[in-house]
Protein backbone atom coordinates (compact mmCIF):
# COMPACT_ATOMS: atom_id res chain seq x y z
CA UNK A 1 0.00 0.00 0.00
CA UNK A 2 1.02 3.45 -0.95
CA UNK A 3 2.28 5.58 1.97
CA UNK A 4 1.00 8.66 3.15
CA UNK A 5 1.69 11.81 0.82
CA UNK A 6 4.56 14.59 2.28
CA UNK A 7 4.06 17.62 2.01
CA UNK A 8 7.19 19.70 1.46
CA UNK A 9 6.34 23.45 2.52
CA UNK A 10 7.18 25.91 5.75
CA UNK A 11 4.57 25.59 8.66
CA UNK A 12 1.92 28.36 7.81
CA UNK A 13 -0.70 28.40 5.49
CA UNK A 14 0.93 30.01 2.04
CA UNK A 15 0.19 27.90 -0.77
CA UNK A 16 -0.04 24.61 0.53
CA UNK A 17 -3.42 25.47 2.77
CA UNK A 18 -5.76 24.63 0.31
CA UNK A 19 -3.85 21.09 -0.32
CA UNK A 20 -4.27 20.30 3.01
CA UNK A 21 -7.82 21.59 3.40
CA UNK A 22 -8.41 19.06 0.49
CA UNK A 23 -6.76 15.96 1.37
CA UNK A 24 -8.27 16.48 5.08
CA UNK A 25 -11.24 16.30 3.80
CA UNK A 26 -10.87 13.51 1.56
CA UNK A 27 -9.76 11.90 5.17
CA UNK A 28 -6.64 11.40 3.25
CA UNK A 29 -3.81 11.39 6.52
CA UNK A 30 -0.88 13.28 5.40
CA UNK A 31 2.78 14.35 6.51
CA UNK A 32 4.44 17.29 6.90
CA UNK A 33 8.31 18.52 6.38
CA UNK A 34 8.51 21.61 7.26
CA UNK A 35 10.62 23.56 5.59
CA UNK A 36 12.93 25.63 8.30
CA UNK A 37 15.99 27.86 6.83
CA UNK A 38 17.01 28.77 3.34
CA UNK A 39 19.29 26.20 3.44
CA UNK A 40 16.22 23.56 3.91
CA UNK A 41 14.78 24.77 0.79
CA UNK A 42 17.98 25.03 -0.84
CA UNK A 43 18.70 21.05 -0.30
CA UNK A 44 15.17 19.97 -1.85
CA UNK A 45 16.27 22.79 -4.86
CA UNK A 46 19.99 21.19 -5.01
CA UNK A 47 18.89 17.22 -4.92
CA UNK A 48 16.24 17.55 -7.93
CA UNK A 49 13.33 17.54 -5.62
CA UNK A 50 11.43 20.33 -7.13
CA UNK A 51 11.07 20.72 -11.17
CA UNK A 52 10.80 24.48 -10.97
CA UNK A 53 12.84 24.83 -8.00
CA UNK A 54 10.01 25.94 -6.24
CA UNK A 55 7.41 24.85 -3.06
CA UNK A 56 4.73 23.45 -2.43
CA UNK A 57 5.88 19.34 -3.51
CA UNK A 58 3.97 17.08 -2.08
CA UNK A 59 5.24 13.17 -2.49
CA UNK A 60 2.30 11.21 -3.79
CA UNK A 61 1.91 7.82 -5.26
CA UNK A 62 5.78 7.67 -6.35
CA UNK A 63 5.45 11.05 -7.51
CA UNK A 64 6.87 14.11 -6.44
CA UNK A 65 4.25 16.60 -7.50
CA UNK A 66 4.70 20.55 -7.98
CA UNK A 67 2.79 23.40 -8.84
CA UNK A 68 -0.16 23.83 -6.39
CA UNK A 69 -3.38 23.52 -9.11
CA UNK A 70 -1.65 20.32 -10.45
CA UNK A 71 -1.30 18.73 -6.72
CA UNK A 72 -5.22 19.58 -6.16
CA UNK A 73 -6.37 18.46 -9.64
CA UNK A 74 -4.72 14.92 -9.10
CA UNK A 75 -5.99 14.75 -5.62
CA UNK A 76 -9.45 15.98 -6.62
CA UNK A 77 -9.47 13.40 -9.50
CA UNK A 78 -7.88 10.60 -7.16
CA UNK A 79 -10.59 11.13 -4.53
CA UNK A 80 -13.66 11.96 -6.55
CA UNK A 81 -13.97 15.34 -5.89
CA UNK A 82 -13.71 16.72 -9.21
CA UNK A 83 -17.40 15.64 -11.07
CA UNK A 84 -18.89 13.03 -13.04
CA UNK A 85 -18.39 14.32 -16.54
CA UNK A 86 -16.47 17.06 -18.28
CA UNK A 87 -19.53 19.66 -18.05
CA UNK A 88 -19.17 19.28 -14.63
CA UNK A 89 -15.56 19.51 -14.18
CA UNK A 90 -15.46 22.63 -16.49
CA UNK A 91 -17.98 23.95 -13.93
CA UNK A 92 -15.54 22.95 -10.78
CA UNK A 93 -12.84 24.39 -13.05
CA UNK A 94 -14.32 27.99 -13.47
CA UNK A 95 -15.84 28.20 -9.56
CA UNK A 96 -11.89 27.33 -8.36
CA UNK A 97 -10.39 29.78 -10.92
CA UNK A 98 -12.60 32.31 -9.27
CA UNK A 99 -11.91 31.38 -5.89
CA UNK A 100 -8.28 30.85 -6.74
CA UNK A 101 -8.16 34.46 -8.23
CA UNK A 102 -9.52 35.94 -4.61
CA UNK A 103 -7.40 33.27 -2.46
CA UNK A 104 -4.36 34.88 -4.19
CA UNK A 105 -5.32 38.56 -2.96
CA UNK A 106 -6.09 37.16 0.51
CA UNK A 107 -2.80 35.34 0.81
CA UNK A 108 -0.41 37.88 -0.57
CA UNK A 109 -2.01 40.68 2.01
CA UNK A 110 0.36 39.66 4.79
CA UNK A 111 2.99 40.90 2.26
CA UNK A 112 1.61 44.17 1.69
CA UNK A 113 3.98 46.94 2.67
CA UNK A 114 2.41 48.69 5.81
CA UNK A 115 1.38 51.92 4.52
CA UNK A 116 -1.06 50.33 1.14
CA UNK A 117 -2.72 47.80 3.45
CA UNK A 118 -5.76 49.45 4.57
CA UNK A 119 -6.52 50.25 1.33
CA UNK A 120 -5.50 46.73 -0.11
CA UNK A 121 -7.89 45.42 2.39
CA UNK A 122 -10.89 48.02 1.34
CA UNK A 123 -10.27 46.22 -2.12
CA UNK A 124 -10.42 42.71 -1.16
CA UNK A 125 -13.83 43.42 1.11
CA UNK A 126 -15.01 45.43 -2.21
CA UNK A 127 -14.14 42.09 -4.16
CA UNK A 128 -15.54 39.56 -1.77
CA UNK A 129 -18.95 41.09 -1.36
CA UNK A 130 -19.80 42.86 -5.02
CA UNK A 131 -18.11 39.93 -7.40
CA UNK A 132 -17.18 36.70 -5.55
CA UNK A 133 -19.58 35.64 -2.92
CA UNK A 134 -22.61 36.67 -5.00
CA UNK A 135 -21.70 34.54 -7.92
CA UNK A 136 -21.68 31.88 -5.73
CA UNK A 137 -24.75 32.22 -3.35
CA UNK A 138 -26.56 32.86 -6.63
CA UNK A 139 -25.42 28.74 -7.99
CA UNK A 140 -26.64 27.70 -4.58
CA UNK A 141 -29.85 29.58 -5.40
CA UNK A 142 -30.18 28.40 -8.48
CA UNK A 143 -30.46 24.87 -7.95
CA UNK A 144 -31.57 24.73 -4.24
CA UNK A 145 -29.01 21.82 -3.74
CA UNK A 146 -26.58 21.41 -0.69
CA UNK A 147 -23.47 21.01 -2.99
CA UNK A 148 -21.88 23.53 -6.09
CA UNK A 149 -22.17 21.16 -8.69
CA UNK A 150 -23.83 18.24 -9.33
CA UNK A 151 -25.75 17.66 -5.58
CA UNK A 152 -22.87 15.99 -4.46
CA UNK A 153 -19.44 17.27 -2.62
CA UNK A 154 -17.04 18.35 -5.24
CA UNK A 155 -13.66 20.42 -4.63
CA UNK A 156 -15.31 23.42 -5.61
CA UNK A 157 -17.02 23.21 -2.46
CA UNK A 158 -13.86 22.45 -0.13
CA UNK A 159 -12.25 25.31 -1.70
CA UNK A 160 -14.94 27.50 -0.92
CA UNK A 161 -15.53 26.97 2.55
CA UNK A 162 -12.05 27.27 3.07
CA UNK A 163 -12.68 30.87 1.64
CA UNK A 164 -15.29 31.41 3.71
CA UNK A 165 -12.99 31.09 7.08
CA UNK A 166 -10.61 33.33 5.63
CA UNK A 167 -13.40 36.22 4.48
CA UNK A 168 -14.51 35.33 8.02
CA UNK A 169 -11.46 36.17 9.69
CA UNK A 170 -11.29 39.49 7.47
CA UNK A 171 -14.51 40.36 8.92
CA UNK A 172 -17.46 38.49 9.76
CA UNK A 173 -19.82 40.96 8.44
CA UNK A 174 -19.06 40.43 4.77
CA UNK A 175 -21.04 37.27 5.42
CA UNK A 176 -24.42 38.95 6.15
CA UNK A 177 -26.31 38.90 2.91
CA UNK A 178 -24.89 35.57 1.94
CA UNK A 179 -27.28 32.90 3.51
CA UNK A 180 -26.84 30.02 1.56
CA UNK A 181 -23.11 30.51 2.07
CA UNK A 182 -23.38 30.38 5.56
CA UNK A 183 -25.82 27.52 5.54
CA UNK A 184 -23.05 25.48 2.76
CA UNK A 185 -20.24 26.63 5.67
CA UNK A 186 -21.90 25.33 8.36
CA UNK A 187 -23.26 22.03 6.47
CA UNK A 188 -19.20 21.59 5.10
CA UNK A 189 -17.82 22.18 8.34
CA UNK A 190 -20.27 19.10 9.78
CA UNK A 191 -18.76 16.21 7.71
CA UNK A 192 -16.59 14.22 10.00
CA UNK A 193 -13.03 14.47 8.14
CA UNK A 194 -13.73 18.14 7.94
CA UNK A 195 -15.04 18.77 11.42
CA UNK A 196 -11.83 16.83 12.58
CA UNK A 197 -9.76 19.34 10.54
CA UNK A 198 -11.36 22.25 12.04
CA UNK A 199 -10.72 20.75 15.73
CA UNK A 200 -7.87 22.49 17.35
CA UNK A 201 -4.74 20.62 17.28
CA UNK A 202 -4.87 19.62 13.67
CA UNK A 203 -2.69 20.41 10.88
CA UNK A 204 -4.98 23.15 9.78
CA UNK A 205 -3.05 26.35 9.73
CA UNK A 206 -3.28 29.49 11.61
CA UNK A 207 -3.04 33.30 10.39
CA UNK A 208 0.28 34.04 10.05
CA UNK A 209 2.28 35.55 12.65
CA UNK A 210 4.80 38.50 12.58
CA UNK A 211 7.26 36.04 13.49
CA UNK A 212 6.40 33.52 11.17
CA UNK A 213 5.96 36.05 8.28
CA UNK A 214 9.69 36.83 8.90
CA UNK A 215 10.81 33.81 9.16
CA UNK A 216 8.98 33.07 5.73
CA UNK A 217 10.63 36.29 3.99
CA UNK A 218 14.36 34.76 5.13
CA UNK A 219 13.36 31.05 3.57
CA UNK A 220 11.79 32.51 0.10
CA UNK A 221 14.40 35.14 -0.20
CA UNK A 222 11.61 37.87 -0.29
CA UNK A 223 12.58 41.44 0.16
N1 LIG B 1 2.97 28.47 -9.46
C1 LIG B 1 3.60 27.92 -8.30
C2 LIG B 1 4.19 29.05 -7.46
C3 LIG B 1 4.99 28.49 -6.30
C4 LIG B 1 5.70 29.55 -5.48
O1 LIG B 1 5.68 30.76 -5.80
N2 LIG B 1 6.37 29.10 -4.43
C5 LIG B 1 7.14 29.95 -3.55
C6 LIG B 1 6.74 29.72 -2.12
S1 LIG B 1 5.03 30.06 -1.84
C7 LIG B 1 8.60 29.54 -3.67
O2 LIG B 1 8.91 28.37 -3.69
N3 LIG B 1 9.52 30.52 -3.76
C8 LIG B 1 10.93 30.25 -3.84
C9 LIG B 1 11.51 30.55 -5.19
O3 LIG B 1 10.76 30.90 -6.11
O4 LIG B 1 12.73 30.43 -5.30
C10 LIG B 1 2.59 27.10 -7.50
O5 LIG B 1 1.40 27.45 -7.50
O6 LIG B 1 2.97 26.11 -6.87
Amino acid sequence: MAGKPKLHYFNGRGRMESIRWLLASAGVEFEEKFIETPEDLDKLKNDGSLMFQQVPMVEIDGMKMVQTRAILNYIATKYNLYGKDIKERALIDMYTEGMADLNEMILVLPLCPPDQKEAKIAQIKEKVTDRYLPVFEKVLKSHGQDYLVGNRLSRADIHLVELLYYVEELDPSLMANFPLLKALKTRISNLPPVKKFLQPGSQRKPPISEEDLEKARKIFRIK
